[in-house]
């Protein structure tokens, strides 16, 4: 063993130049300033030395003993200094590079066309009410002068949860339950979700949509049905849109018509989406029939009003050129992604 101590802070300066973990570092501290270390092992034979000899060996052991002290200090700040200017190149992040995209969703086309209608009719001064989807016989029917008889409340036609409540079939209901609740004058759609027992098909599904209207007030007549509609025909459609109106039947209303617009593919003169007739049905209307406005008590001869139903997917389908109601159903982005 070396017992010189200037040769041993040689020995060590070289073994740290070498060193390159924090291990190797703490390796040469212990060869050399351990308890069992070469240095540490100079200090303690010196007792057998001459005093002038142990003076001297001592002064110079201690001096090497700080010396390499010193060198591990350094040596370990260089290795942490090293080290973080590691991590800091590896973890280096680019903050001028541009964000990515998100992939934004957006509403169903049938929530955007029911927001649509909603829109245009709101503009008008309409208020938008919503109202339960399981519903009584008595907002669904009675309150609407269906006939006990009527083919509607069939069990075959109806989803019944029991005797006395079902899904409801239309969102005139909602419609009801204003009736009931507020006086004239009464200006509101009713927007929502529908069921009916119905086998699906490209026009037909179980669960559907619709929205109603009901306005209600002194001095309304057919000529204020015909110019509401007719107007929201041209918003929802195009302004050069012509309307007109076919007697019809509905127990709500008297006299009751379906609403027909001319074909906004070919202007009227028959085409595919026409099927050649000019002519595009698009909802059912008419003048609500007193035996429901006496349902909310509503004076029948101060008071006159007329109500409108219209197929959510059915405008949809057409506006779009859809030709199978199932697909707004089954949820494929291929299909939905197209209405962004
Ligand atoms: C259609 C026809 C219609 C109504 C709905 C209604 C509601 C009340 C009173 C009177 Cl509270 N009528 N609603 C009136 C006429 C037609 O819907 O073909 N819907 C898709």
């Amino acid at each position: 063993m070396e017992n010189n101590p200037e040769i041993l802070l040689a020995e060590a300066g070289r073994l740290l130049g070498e060193a390159e973990s924090e291990a190797d570092i703490e390796a040469v501290r212990i060869r050399y300033l351990g308890k069992k270390g070469e240095l540490t092992a100079i200090l303690r034979s010196m007792g057998s030395l001459d005093p002038e000899e142990r003076k001297r060996l001592g002064a110079e052991a201690n001096r090497v003993r700080d010396a390499i002290g010193a060198l591990i200090s350094e040596k370990k700040a260089e290795r942490a200094a090293s080290e973080n200017d590691r991590r800091f190149a590896a973890e280096r992040i680019d903050v001028t590079e541009p964000g990515r995209a998100y992939r934004l969703g957006q509403r169903h086309p049938i929530t955007q066309t029911i927001d649509e209608i909603s829109e245009i009719f709101a503009s008008m001064g309409y208020s938008i009410t919503e109202g339960p989807e399981v519903e009584t016989v008595f907002h669904n029917f009675d309150a609407l002068n269906a006939a006990p008889n009527h083919p509607s409340r069939d069990l075959s036609d109806t989803f019944y949860i029991t005797e006395n409540t079902l899904l409801r079939t239309q969102t005139s209901p909602v419609q009801v339950r204003t009736i009931l609740s507020k006086e004239p004058p009464l200006k509101v759609i009713s927007p929502g979700r529908c069921f009916r027992t119905d086998t699906p098909d490209a026009t037909h599904s179980p669960m559907f949509h619709q929205v109603e209207g009901l306005l209600v007030d002194e001095g309304v007549t057919m000529a204020d049905l015909k110019g509401t509609l007719d107007h929201f025909a041209k918003r929802m459609f195009g302004a050069d849109v012509k309307t007109k109106f076919r007697p019809h039947f509905f127990p709500f209303t008297e006299p009751s018509a379906e609403m027909d617009m001319s074909c906004f593919a070919c202007g009227g003169s028959g085409c595919r989406v026409c099927k050649g007739s000019g002519w595009i049905e698009i909802l059912g209307c008419g003048m609500v029939h007193p035996n429901v406005l006496k349902v909310g008590a509503i004076d029948t001869e101060r008071y006159t009003g007329f109500a409108f139903g219209m197929g959510v997917e059915r405008i949809a389908m057409l506006k779009h050129g859809i030709e199978d109601i199932r697909l707004f159903y089954e949820n494929d982005v291929r299909f939905l992604g197209q209405f962004a």
